[in-house]
Parts: C-alpha cells; structure tokens; sequence
C-alpha cells in the first residue's frame, strides 16, 4: 500500500523539478556573468526567446561577431553587434564580465577586443539580454543599469530603443550602417533626429544629408505620404524644449509578428515585418522608392515628381534653371534661380514696380523643403507674417505642427498624388500676373464643368433617393466604420481592413434593378467571361452604360475575393484604372457594377486580326505607358501598396480614347498587411503571366507585378498571345522566342507587322528591350516599375543588358498535377 502510494507523488516530484528545471535555470538562460561566459559556439536567449545573443559571422564572412539577433531559425536578423570594428578571425573568442565589471569580448588569447567601455570600476556586475532585445549591464550591488545595448545602436531600431539627439549637449543616439551587407564594421550612413526646432528623421552619408521625412506633426512625418499607424507602428517624438533634447520611440502592439526598422548599408532605411515563428522577412517599406526620394535631388528651388515626371526634375514656378545645360543633361544638383526680384529685394530705381507687393503660389501636396522654421501664429496670420518679414520666402500652416517659414533656399521638394502638405512660395508680383490671366480662361472652363457634373450628380441623387426612399438611404452606402451591418458588407470578413483604412462610401444596387438594366441578363448583352464569372453590358435608367460583373456560384472567387476586390477598388482613383461603380449582394448574387468600356478589352484589339490595325505604334505605346502609370498607382502611389498579381491583356480594358484601364482587382494584394498563410499558399493567376517565383513558389511582390507588365509590353509590340506559338518556332514560348531572336540579332522580326514603320524602329527595339529586363527569371533582376517607366520615356538611357528570361524552356512550367512546395494552384486559362 505504502509503495504504490508513493509513485504518483514521486512522479509529480519529478514533474515539478523537471518543469522546475527547464523554465529557471537548464536551458533559458539569459544572462551573462563572471562565471557564467559564453563561448563561441553558446549563446543565451531571451526570457520570451524572442532574441538571442551569440557569436555570429555575416554572409560571405569568415569573421566572428558578437551580436545579438531575432531567434527565428528561418530568417536571421542581426540586430546589434558590439565588435563590429574588431572582428574576430576565429572561434577562440569568449564574452564575458571583466575583472573591473564591463562587459567584454575577448580573443583566444584573452585579450581584450571590445568592451562596454563603463569608466567607473564595479566589482560585480552582470549582463541579462531582455526579450526586447535590449542587453544590460547591471550593477549586482544597487541593482542599477550602468551600461545597455539600447543607447549603443548599431543599424536596427527596436521597440523599447530611443532615437535621440540634444542641441545643447551634442549627445546623440543614432543608428549607424553596416559597411556591406558582409561588413558590420560602421559605415558612412547614419540615421538621427535633426536638432532644428521641428523635429524630423534625416539620414546622412558622412556630414551630408541622404535622406528625410519631413517634419513631425504628432502624429506622423508629413513627408512620408500614406503613413498609417497601422503599417508603420506607432510613433512618437518626445521634444522637451528646455532639455534641448527630442526622443524618437515606435511602439508596435501586434504579438503575431515583429516589425524592425534597419538602415541598411546603401542608406535606406527600411521597415521589415515578419510573422512570429514562420515565414521570412518582408521588406513593407522603403525610404528610397525612387529616385526622387534621394535629399535634393532637383537642388534648390527644384521639384522632383516621379510620376509625371519626364524628366522628373522641373524648377518650381517662377523660377528657372541656374545652369540650363547642365539641367537638360539631367544634372539637376545645381537647381534653380528666381525669376524676378521679390518686393525687398528691389531697389528703388524700379519706379512704380516697388510698391507693388509680392504674392504667393499654391503647391499642392509636397514634400516639405528642409529647414523649417516654426513662426509664431495663427493659421490666419501665418501668410501675412511671412510677408513682414524679407527673408520668408515660403510659408504653410499644418495643424499639428502650426505655422512654418522658410529662409533661403527651398531644398528637397517632392510633389507626391496624395499626402505631404501644401507650400506657399513667395513670387514677385509679376509672377503672379502672368498666372491670373492664364488662370481666367481655366477657371471658366472650370466653371462651366462643374455646373454641368453638379447637374448631372443632382439628376443622378434624384433617380438614386426615388425608388428607396429617404429612410433606406443610409442602408445603400457602407458606413466609414462599418458600424452597421449592411447588406454588402460582411462584418467579420471586412473587419480587418475597415480598421485600417476609410472606406469610400460605395453605392449598393438591387438585383431587381441590374436585372432591368442588363435585360435579366440577356445573352445578347454579354461582354465577356471574366475569370469569375460573365460580364454583361447594362444601361440605368438614367442612360449611364455600365458593365455588370456576375460572379458565377461554381466560381473560385468566393466571398473573400469579391469583399477584397469591393475594398481594394473602392479605395483606388486613377485615370487607368477602371472605376467601380457600386456592388449588389442578394442572397447567392454578388455583382459589382463597374463603368463602362465601350472598347472592351486589351485582347480583344491586338490579337484581332483586323481591329489590331487600329492600334498604330503611337497608340501602342501610349497605351504601354498607360498600364505603366496604372500600375505605379497600385504599387506606390494609392494610399494602400497593391499587388494586382493577374494583370493581362484581357484585364486591361479601353475607353473610347483608348486609355488602358487596369481592372478585376479579385486577386489583388494589399502589401504591408499580413497575408494569412492560405492565401500565400494559394497561387492564383494565368500562366504566361505569372512570374516564376510566384508559379511555383507562391511568392509575390511588386516584380511579380513587373514580370506582367513585361509578358504584356511584348504582347503589344508583338501582336501575338503567347499561345499562337504552339505550332511554329518549335512550340516556343513569346518569351523563349523572343529571347531567341534577341540572341540571333533578329529581335525586329518581333515587331508587329502591323506597326512597322522605319521611323520608328529605334524606339519599338528599345521598348522589347525593357520588357525583356522585366521579365527576366531573378526578381533582382528586372526593375521596379517606376525604373522601366523612366527606361520607357528614355530618361534613363543605357539600359543594363536583359539575361534569359524565365519560362523560355517548357519544362520549367510547373506540373499543375503534382505542383511544386506544397503549393496550391489555380489558374484561370488565358481567354
Ligand atoms: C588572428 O588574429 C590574431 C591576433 O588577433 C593574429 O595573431 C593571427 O595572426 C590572426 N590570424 C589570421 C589568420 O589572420
Ligand atoms: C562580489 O561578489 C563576491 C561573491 O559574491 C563577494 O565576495 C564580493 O564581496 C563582492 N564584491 C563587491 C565589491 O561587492
Ligand atoms: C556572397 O557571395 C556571392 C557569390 O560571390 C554573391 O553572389 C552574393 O551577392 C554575396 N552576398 C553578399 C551579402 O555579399
Ligand atoms: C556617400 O558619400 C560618398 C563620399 O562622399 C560618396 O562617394 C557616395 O557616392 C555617397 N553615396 C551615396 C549613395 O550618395
Ligand atoms: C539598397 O539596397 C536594397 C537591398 O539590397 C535595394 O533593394 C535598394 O534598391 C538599394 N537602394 C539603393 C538606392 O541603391
Ligand atoms: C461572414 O463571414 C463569416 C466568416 O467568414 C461567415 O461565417 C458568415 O457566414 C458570413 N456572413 C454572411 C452574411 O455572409
Ligand atoms: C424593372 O422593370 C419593371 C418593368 O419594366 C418595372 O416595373 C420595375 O419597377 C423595374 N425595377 C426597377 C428596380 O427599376
Ligand atoms: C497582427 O498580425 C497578424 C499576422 O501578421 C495578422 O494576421 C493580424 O491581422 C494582425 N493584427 C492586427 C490587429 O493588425
Ligand atoms: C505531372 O505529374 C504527374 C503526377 O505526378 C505525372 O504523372 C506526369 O507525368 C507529370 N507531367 C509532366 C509533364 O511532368
Ligand atoms: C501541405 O500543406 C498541408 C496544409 O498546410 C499540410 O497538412 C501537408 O502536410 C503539407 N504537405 C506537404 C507534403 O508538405
Ligand atoms: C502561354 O499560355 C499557355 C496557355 O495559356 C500556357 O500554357 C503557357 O505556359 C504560356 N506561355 C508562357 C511563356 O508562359
Ligand atoms: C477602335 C474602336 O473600336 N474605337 C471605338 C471605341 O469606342 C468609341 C465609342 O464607342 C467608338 O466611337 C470607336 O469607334
């Protein structure tokens, strides 16, 4: 009795201390001492093991560092290394505590190669890593932190760490770049916060500034369009003006994945995420996404814009270039000049001109230019202020922050779509005068538009309130915080995006109605077969043609893609992107309701054995250039980064001037979010347009994107769909042919005969050239949009040499029976 009584409390004995064991002191050992060293093969983790500090060596490196990084065995991140200037050149080395309490790294033969460097001498001291990622040196005696990683950054910027910087005292904390993505030693880029008077984050290479993001306002930097707290955490600027000092902190809430900024050794900054326990680091941001993000890349009083830009430098109004020669070459460093002397400036043998007072011109969301200073008043007052005084040259109130002047020169203006503020620049009055009668024949015409849109949006409200009537017409739209529960929006499929951005208020239709408009859906009113379902031509009673997308129940768009489509699109204003009208949900019914394109489809002209002699090379390239801008909408310039991910002739529609509109966003990505494992594991999409890593791997980014864009631009060039290939050229792919003939020094025999024409032959051989580079088989390879767009309009003028494009042999396709990496595969056969 007494011995089997005893099994069960020696077996919870040997649970408790086993437990016991694990948790305290076995393994989770996080804390270095005098007799506890680490050596070069251990390492101490983190109580939360979210960090763990060891001896590493950096990709294609034999050298051995002491760092601490994200203990994730799938995506390694170092965050902080301490020797990073005196590497070790073999795995003797040891971390320990000195004799005189500093934390140290010492080689095989005790010498010492770094030290925490604390000057008073402690006799004991130990050294515990936070999972935070912070190490600290703690003073065994009083309990007191003498020294921490935290204060001694080196390219990462954590949760919990302080960016500062002090006027007075020029004590600084900054983040300072690797040398090479091999070479942790110390870099020449650093990352802090200026120490004028509005706080902003500047990036230097040695003493000149690299980059910055624009003022503070509180809440976010204004020169960071699109900002949102949820994709960027959420920061924060403590300026104490007495002190001199202004702190820099970012918190960043979501426990199912970590978020790091890292200034990276060709000083970008960029803002990584990953969730916790899987997956790799993905690059969510960027602070050079294109070359005008480069500080003063247009010089003084210049403006970059990269999006209408060609070339993407232009001197601000009223100004012109300081150098004209060097400015047409595309050597904008020198900038401009003011036109005409402002008021003070000019003396009194101007006669009358004197007493006449500058004015100011509106620039609409920029990028403010450097050196702000604040000016003490109202939003009323600020202009006049600035008037006072000779040396204001340019003004703006942002609420948060209140009224800015500038003095001297105007450096780093960037015109963004969206974001950024308003600048008010001082001109002469001369200036001015030139404008206003310009202005007087816009503004009529605007005048005369908008009363007749006003019109019309009235006849419109009218037909929209009748049938309903007053009471439901808060039903119809989709309330901004998807409080309500509407019929279109399915609350907890909607949840996660409503909360991160605003939701354009969207029309609901009734089935009856799109029944009416499209003649219950009349066979002679079908436009197509999307991949999702038919498509039919309607008209309102109201006369608006409309084009009505009927999702098929069979479909594979479920309700995740038609929500997601709904969201992505109702956000999204572009001149090539086609616009969603409305949606309809009734019972099984789900439609959306898109206006319409009188010229159908992309494909159906070009691979259109007549109808493609409509489309001359003008056209052509216009057209490129058109799905370009579109797409450079969707990956940098909306609000939200976008992956469209099925971007293909049939998805790019035309209007009756044959402007390319970019549509069925079912399949489009929000970046930056966090996708959930399903849909990364499900590659939707159409072979011939899909990038290889994206086929077989399921992995996207904006060069999958690019890899389309590609796939078409020699669609158009060519005339020919990728599968009229089958039978001649040795069953070759429009890539693997393409590359064949570009091998043989015969890539004009690509060019459409249609479009042949000598004059302009030059410019066709260079457009295959650039869709080459996009479709090529290594994401790194080909260029972002906005470069292939700056390679179409030739301000980029030497163009790397394209390697061999993927797909160009047919076995590399995947096996759609027994796909590749645990992959799921849909794919919707090109139409
Ligand atoms: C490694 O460093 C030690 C001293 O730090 C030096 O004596 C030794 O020659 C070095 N070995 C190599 C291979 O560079
Ligand atoms: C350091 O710790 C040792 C052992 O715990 C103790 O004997 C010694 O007095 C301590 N020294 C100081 C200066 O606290
Ligand atoms: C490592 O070396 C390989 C081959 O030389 C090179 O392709 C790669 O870019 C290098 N990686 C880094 C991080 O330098
Ligand atoms: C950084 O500065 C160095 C030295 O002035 C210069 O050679 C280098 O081109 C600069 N790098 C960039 C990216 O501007
Ligand atoms: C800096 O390096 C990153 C990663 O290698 C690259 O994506 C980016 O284009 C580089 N930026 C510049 C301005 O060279
Ligand atoms: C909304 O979505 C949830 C979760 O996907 C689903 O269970 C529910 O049936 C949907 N509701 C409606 C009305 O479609
Ligand atoms: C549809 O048409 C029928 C008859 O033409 C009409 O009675 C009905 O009101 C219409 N419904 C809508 C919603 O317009
Ligand atoms: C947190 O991250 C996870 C995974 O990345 C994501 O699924 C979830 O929506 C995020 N939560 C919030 C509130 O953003
Ligand atoms: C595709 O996979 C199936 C099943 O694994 C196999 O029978 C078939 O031969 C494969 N086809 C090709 C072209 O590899
Ligand atoms: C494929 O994925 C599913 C679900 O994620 C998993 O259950 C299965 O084991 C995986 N198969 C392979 C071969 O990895
Ligand atoms: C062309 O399209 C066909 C079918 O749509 C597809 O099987 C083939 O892989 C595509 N070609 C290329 C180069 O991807
Ligand atoms: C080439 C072509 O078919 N163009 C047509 C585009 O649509 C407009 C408006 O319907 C027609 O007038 C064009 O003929």
């Amino acid at each position: 009795m007494v011995r089997t009584s005893l099994i069960p409390l020696l077996l919870i004995l040997i649970l408790i201390s086993y437990s016991f064991c694990t948790i305290q002191f076995c393994t989770a050992i996080d804390t270095i001492t005098s007799t506890q060293p680490i050596k070069d093969t251990e390492a101490i983790v983190s109580n939360g093991a979210t960090f763990k500090l060891g001896f590493f060596s950096p990709l294609n490196s034999t050298n051995r560092y002491v760092g601490i990084w994200y203990n994730d065995i799938s995506a390694k991140h170092v965050a902080w290394v301490a020797n990073r200037d005196k590497p070790l050149n073999d795995s003797s080395g040891t971390l320990t505590i000195s004799k005189d309490g500093n934390l140290v790294v010492l080689d095989g033969q005790k010498q010492i190669v770094w030290s925490s460097d604390v000057p008073n001498s402690l006799a004991n001291s130990s050294a515990r890593l936070s999972d935070s990622g912070n190490l600290m040196l703690r003073d065994d005696s009083n309990g007191n932190i003498i020294w921490e990683s935290f204060e001694h950054p080196s390219d990462s910027f954590l949760m919990g760490m302080k960016i500062s910087t002090n006027k007075f005292t020029d004590k600084k904390i900054q983040l300072t770049a690797w040398k090479s993505p091999s070479d942790p030693s110390t870099g020449s880029f650093t990352l802090g916060i200026n120490p004028l008077n509005i706080p902003e984050i500047y990036v230097w290479n040695g003493s000149h500034p690299y980059w910055r993001s624009g003022p503070w306002s509180g809440q976010i930097f204004i020169g960071i369009p699109g900002m949102i707290s949820a994709y960027y955490g959420r920061f924060e600027i403590v300026d104490n003006n007495n002190e001199g000092t202004a702190d820099l902190s970012y918190t960043y809430t979501n426990k199912s994945s970590l978020l790091c900024l890292t200034l990276i050794s060709n000083g970008t900054l960029i803002q990584k995420q990953k969730e916790v326990g899987k997956g790799t680091w993905e690059t969510t941001w960027s602070s050079q996404e294109t070359e005008c993000d480069v500080y003063s890349k247009c010089g003084p009083f210049g403006s970059c814009n990269i999006v209408q830009g060609s070339p993407i430098c232009i001197c601000l109004q009223g100004f012109d270039p300081k150098d004209i020669e060097e400015w047409s070459r595309g050597n904008w460093a020198s900038g401009c000049v003011r036109r005409r002397q402002l008021q003070c400036e000019r003396n009194n043998s101007d006669g009358g001109e004197k007493s006449k007072e500058d004015g100011f011109l509106k620039l609409k969301t920029v990028k403010m230019p450097a050196f702000a200073e604040l000016l003490i008043a109202s939003q009323d007052n600020c202009k006049s202020q600035c008037l006072n005084i000779c040396s204001c040259i340019a003004y703006t109130y942002y609420s948060g922050i209140g009224c800015m002047k500038w003095s001297g020169e105007l450096i780093d203006i960037q015109e963004f779509s969206y974001g950024g503020a308003d600048l008010y620049i001082r001109v002469a009055y001369s200036e001015l005068e030139k404008r206003r009668s310009s202005k007087l024949v816009i503004t009529i015409a605007v005048v005369i538009v908008s009363v007749t849109v006003a019109i019309c949006i009235y006849l419109f409200w009218r037909w929209m309130a009748r049938p309903q009537g007053k009471k439901k017409k808060s039903e119809i739209l989709l309330s901004k915080r998807g409080e309500e529960n509407l019929d279109c929006s399915n609350q907890s499929m909607l949840g996660d995006y409503l909360n991160q951005m605003k939701f354009e208020e969207l029309p609901l239709f009734s089935f009856e109605k799109l029944a009416n408009a499209t003649d219950k859906f009349d066979v002679a009113n079908k436009l197509g077969q999307g991949g999702f379902g038919p498509v039919y031509k309607g008209k309102l009673p109201s006369g608006q043609d409309i084009a009505v997308k009927r999702l098929s129940r069979s479909s594979g768009q479920g309700q995740e893609e038609f929500m997601n489509e709904v969201v992505v699109i109702s956000q999204l204003q572009h001149r090539n992107l086609v616009r969603l009208l409305g949606c309809c949900v009734e019972g099984e019914e789900k439609m959306l309701i898109y206006e319409y394109m009188p010229n159908k489809s992309l494909d159906a002209f070009l691979f259109d054995p007549i109808k493609k002699k409509l489309l001359d090379w003008r056209k052509r390239a216009k057209i490129i250039e058109g799905i370009g801008r579109g797409i450079i909408y969707l990956h940098r310039d909306s609000r939200l980064k976008i992956i469209h991910r099925d971007l293909k002739t049939s998805n790019v529609l035309l209007d009756e001037d044959l402007i390319p509109k970019i549509s069925d966003f079912g399949m489009a990505k929000i970046f930056g979010s966090n996708q959930d494992q399903a849909n990364t594991k499900r590659v939707v999409g159409t072979y011939g347009y899909m990038s290889p890593e994206y086929a077989m791997e399921g992995r996207f980014s904006e060069k999958s994107d690019v890899f389309s864009f590609g796939v078409i631009l020699l669609e158009i060039v060519s005339g020919r769909k990728n599968t009229s290939f089958y039978n001649d050229e040795h069953s070759l792919s429009l890539l693997g042919f393409a590359w064949k003939l570009w091998n043989e020094d015969r890539i004009v025999m690509l060019i459409d005969p249609t479009t042949s024409d000598p004059r302009f032959e030059v410019e066709i051989l260079r457009y295959i050239h650039i869709g080459l580079l996009c479709v090529q088989e290594f994401t790194s390879d080909r260029p972002t949009i906005s470069t292939a767009l700056s390679m179409l309009s030739s301000e980029i003028a030497i163009l790397p040499t394209p390697k061999q494009p993927a797909f160009t042999e047919r076995e590399i396709l995947p096996n759609k029976s027994s796909p590749a990496n645990n992959v799921t595969i849909t794919v919707i056969e090109g139409r």
